[in-house]
């Protein structure tokens, strides 16, 4: 153990005070696939190892995006994911497909869904898998028919497997009855992405994620045999202002635990989750609310803010996502995709880009106002040489190395406790002035790691020795007028790294706690270029891309810190170093 006092802070603040707002110098905005010609064909000839993840799901090179129609089947973990065979952009996409037997070790597959019919000749773009009964999985999914519209004329189409008893489902064929949905009078360009379907009173439903003019839409389809839709009078679900609604996920939660149910489930204290991606912002917002089988219509619960501020799955990088009910361990698994922080340039030198995030369990909070998530259990298997900490109690100034773990490739659990909620910070009333959906990252980009009251306290991931490099994943406690208190959770790549071309957000959310018990829990997943961190126990959950250039391989260290005048203790730490999985495409 390693313990820095106050000069941290000096280096700290001078690097931080740099970039308060963090742009990308390009222009280029995360999750964002823009289309790039020159560069989609262009395969790089040998791929850069350095920001390789050694633990998430990748393919060996080239372009990754959006998870598509995950599922179990006869033994396995199925993943399909939009991927680019010739270059580290986006372009030429078809559905890659991976099995596993655990999630985390994946076998690569030749490409299940490729464009070669005169319904899909353009694309196969996202989609998603139902079971039909009789355990015949079903994938349906986008096709682009036509290069114009800009980004092209979309249809829904389905494909089936070749051979049933083929636990891999190697092959798929796409009946040439496609497509089986055409749009009719919404923007042909904007419709894409058909969910899971769910079935009651005779009929499978799904919907298709659209827009009309700025009006966010989930257009609902009903059909008795999964071949002939019909376009139902009205939507599942829209919402003015949102923008264009990409990859939306509709599924059952329980009230009663953390188990997961089944996507057509309705009995037995259920609540029902609506998630867009929203092109607008390249984020994603979800409500918990109630689904009416009899009016086939969604409503959002009252305090379920339906909209760019609401609720999201992850504040930072993490888009296009899709979950799916996992009927071995009765469990609702969420994949997200993360995006690249770097240049297209960069991605390109390197040969690949992007990353699908550690598979989640998502449940329902017992409050019923949010979900809550954490990494599928199968990760844990991965963990060696555990490093144990305890009662460490860190004042304003301390910096704690936490030695014997190789920190670009961890998995770290601390507690902190505090005394005393008197310190917190005011939480200044100019802030409610400002923009609800990105309120948390602002404060986060104007508070940093800067000194404070109760808080910023948390962990410095990826930091090189002499702390040039940090990313800091933490807390700060505020205290409103009204004598409330606010806890804000901060994943602030903006210190990430040296080199000025990557985009640095300072990605923020707030935790809903109680804070009577006096204590914050945290646990980041650390891999090279990511670190996923679940706040109490995954209430806020923030996934940072970043690229340090000292702070890489063995150059990377962990720390503790504290910056807030009120002192905290490390209840407890575990950090493990984390293996490679044995298979990984
Ligand atoms: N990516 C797919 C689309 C989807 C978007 C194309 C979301 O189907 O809307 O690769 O990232």
């Amino acid at each position: 153990m390693m313990v820095f006092t106050k000069p941290f802070w000096i280096i700290a603040l001078l690097v931080c005070l740099f970039p308060l707002l963090n742009i990308n110098n390009n222009g280029e905005v995360m999750a964002f696939h823009k289309v790039q010609m020159k560069y989609q064909s262009l395969t790089t000839a040998k791929v850069n190892e350095v920001y390789r993840t050694g633990y998430h799901f990748q393919p060996k090179q080239n372009w990754i995006n959006d998870p598509n129609a995950p599922m179990y089947y006869k033994g396995y973990y199925h993943l399909f994911y939009q991927y680019n065979p010739k270059g580290a952009v986006w372009g030429n996409i078809v559905w890659a497909h991976s099995v596993s037997k655990d999630m985390i070790n994946w076998i690569p597959l030749e490409p299940a869904v490729v464009p070669s019919k005169p319904f899909d000749k353009y694309g196969c773009w996202s989609g998603s898998a139902t079971i039909l009964p009789g355990n015949k999985p079903v994938i349906l999914y986008t096709g682009i028919v036509d290069l114009k519209p800009a980004p092209g004329y979309q249809v829904q189409n389905y494909a089936i497997p070749a051979n049933y008893s083929d636990p891999l489902l190697r092959e798929w064929i796409k009946p040439d009855d496609n497509p089986i949905v055409k749009p009719t009078s919404e923007n042909v360009s904007s419709f894409r992405d058909p969910t899971t379907a769910w079935f009651n009173n005779g009929r499978w439903k799904m919907i298709v994620g659209s827009k009309n003019n700025h009006r966010g839409i989930a257009y609902l389809y009903r059909s008795r045999d999964f071949i002939k839709w019909t376009k139902a009078k009205h939507t599942l679900h829209d919402k003015p202002g949102t923008g264009m609604w990409e990859c939306p996920d509709f599924y059952p939660v329980s009230t009663r635990g953390m188990y997961g149910v089944e996507t057509s489930a309705l009995e037995g204290g259920i609540k029902h989750v609506f998630k867009v991606s929203l092109d607008m912002t390249r984020f994603e917002y979800y409500t918990i609310g109630t689904y009416n089988p009899i009016k086939d219509k969604y409503y959002p619960d009252k305090n379920s803010v339906d909209g760019w501020a609401g609720l999201r799955y992850d504040y930072g990088n993490f888009y296009a996502s899709k979950t799916f009910f996992d009927p071995i361990q009765n469990r609702r698994i969420l994949w997200g995709w993360a995006n690249e922080s770097s240049t297209s340039l960069e991605d390109i030198t390197k040969g690949w880009a992007g990353i699908q995030l550690i598979p989640r369990v998502v449940w329902l909070d017992p409050s019923g106002k949010q979900l809550l998530q954490w990494p599928i259990h199968e990760l844990t298997r991965l963990r060696s040489d555990n490093v144990h900490l305890k009662s460490l109690q860190l004042n304003q100034g301390d910096v704690v190395q936490i030695e014997r773990v190789t920190a670009a490739q961890a998995d770290v659990e601390v507690t902190f406790t505090f005394s005393s909620l008197d310190k917190a910070e005011t939480f200044d009333p100019e802030w409610n002035k400002l923009p609800l959906e990105n309120l948390a990252m602002q404060i986060c980009a104007i508070k940093g790691t800067r000194r404070g009251g109760l808080g910023p306290f948390g962990i410095l991931t990826l930091a090189s020795m002499k702390l040039e490099e940090f990313t800091p994943v933490f807390f700060r406690v505020f205290k409103t007028l009204d004598n409330k208190h606010k806890v804000l959770m901060c994943s602030d790549a903006s210190t990430s790294s040296l080199n000025q071309n990557e985009y640095k957000p300072s990605f923020a959310g707030f935790v809903d706690v109680d804070l009577a018990e006096k204590k914050l829990s945290l646990r980041s997943l650390i891999d090279h270029s990511v670190v996923e961190s679940f706040g109490e126990g995954g209430k806020t959950v923030i996934t940072s891309r970043v690229y340090p250039t000292l702070a890489v391989g063995e150059g990377a260290r962990l720390f503790l810190f504290n910056n807030g005048t009120e002192a905290v203790t490390v209840e407890r730490l575990n950090a493990w170093s984390m293996k490679k999985p044995l298979f990984m495409n």
